[in-house]
């Protein structure tokens, strides 16, 4: 197996006259690619990404693009191929609006909590949910087992039980414990997205089982890359093992998007009362003995609670089909840029 194979970068004959490569890290206006020329740099083609009938989504770390290749240069980006997996966040830029896409084409997402107060069952519900909605697979990773804090066990029997058949592997960066389990999934060409909180150990894991220090750990630093936010940015790593490894500072904020979990929360309204339905799977719709609908009707529930609910929920049904999901946001994603791109034109010609 060698370099290119890794990234999983497959010529066909199709691509021709462009050639394949992979989104290694994601600057401001350049991304990195690894393509089988080596490590280049690229920038999006204006006709394709920005032009008239534009269309094409942009790339992020881990998607697979066809580039026209320049050996002296920036290289041009023509095509994002379409996506396995996706994790997305509010786009800062257009005022949290709209979904940004922090990573993309990942076999399995390692959920990192530490185990000695990162801990917390919503969070890893919310991460789990969200790993589902990626299009890959959850697996739960505990950090920090060396420090063997009281409730260490039941955090981990906690986590076991919380979603039938996703893999927990307690480990400890610091000792190397636990982490063999891990190499079941990092198998060359396989990519790994980690999901965590700041702090939980990710970038200490990632060192770990590198073997050597590719990432900057320890809270103080970390601070420090928020702060001066030009400096951090995405970006895929490849360990000796051949599997890759993304962790992205988006990703922090990703429990703030499709908040299916927070569903629950958010419409507590509604929930509270759905318990008193006739049917556990009632729809609020025309079932007999709904609670919600028979509320509603007294006017102790305004009609647009549950507007808005099955709207959240509709958005939350991807988990039932994350393909035909990734397909739909990413229509839904050309259709918008198209849009924008209209917009722009048009003020720009009055
Ligand atoms: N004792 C112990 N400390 C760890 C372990 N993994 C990470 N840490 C510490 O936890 C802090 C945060 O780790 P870091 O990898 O930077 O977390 P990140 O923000 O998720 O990337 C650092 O001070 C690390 O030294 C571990 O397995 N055992
Ligand atoms: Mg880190
Ligand atoms: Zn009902």
């Amino acid at each position: 197996m060698n370099f290119t194979e890794n990234y999983n970068i497959v010529y066909k004959e199709e691509f021709a006259p462009y050639t394949p490569a992979r989104v290694t890290a994601e600057h401001r206006e350049r991304y990195e690619l690894m393509g089988s020329q080596g490590a280049f740099f690229g920038k999006l083609k204006t006709a394709e990404y920005f032009g008239e009938n534009a269309a094409e989504t942009f790339p992020t770390v881990g998607d697979f693009v066809l580039v026209d290749y320049n050996e002296t240069g920036d290289s041009r980006i023509v095509r994002t191929l379409p996506r396995t997996s996706v994790f997305e966040r509010p786009d800062p830029s257009y005022g949290r609006q709209r979904p940004q896409a922090v990573a993309a084409n990942f076999d399995y997402v390692f959920i990192v909590l530490s185990l000695n107060r990162d801990f917390n069952d919503k969070k890893l519900a919310r991460y789990l949910t969200l790993s589902w909605q990626s299009g890959a697979q959850p697996v739960i990773v505990l950090t920090k087992l060396d420090l063997r804090e009281d409730g260490s066990e039941r955090m981990i029997s906690h986590a076991e039980n919380a979603a039938f058949g996703v893999p927990v592997c307690p480990v400890s960066s610091l000792t190397g414990e636990g982490l063999d389990a891990l190499k079941a999934f990092l198998q060359p060409g396989k990519t790994a997205a980690l999901l965590g909180s700041s702090g939980a150990g990710k970038s200490s894991l990632i060192n770990a089982l590198a073997g050597e220090t590719l990432m900057k750990t320890g809270a103080v630093r970390e601070e420090d890359a928020r702060g001066r936010h030009t400096t951090t940015h995405r970006q895929m790593l490849c360990l000796p093992c051949g599997a890759l490894v993304i962790d992205t500072p988006g990703m922090r904020e990703l429990g703030m998007w499709d908040v299916t979990e927070g569903l629950g929360d958010a419409f507590g309204d509604i929930t509270g009362l759905a318990q008193g339905c006739r049917f556990s799977d009632c729809q609020h719709d025309a079932e007999p003995g709904c609670a919600v609908r028979a509320a509603i009707e007294r006017g102790e529930l305004p009609e647009i609670r549950l507007i808005q609910y099955r709207k959240l929920k509709k958005e939350a049904r991807y988990s039932d089909d994350p393909n035909a999901y990734i397909r739909q946001r990413t229509e839904e994603r050309k259709r918008r840029q198209i849009e924008e791109h209209k917009k722009a034109n048009y003020r720009k010609r009055r």
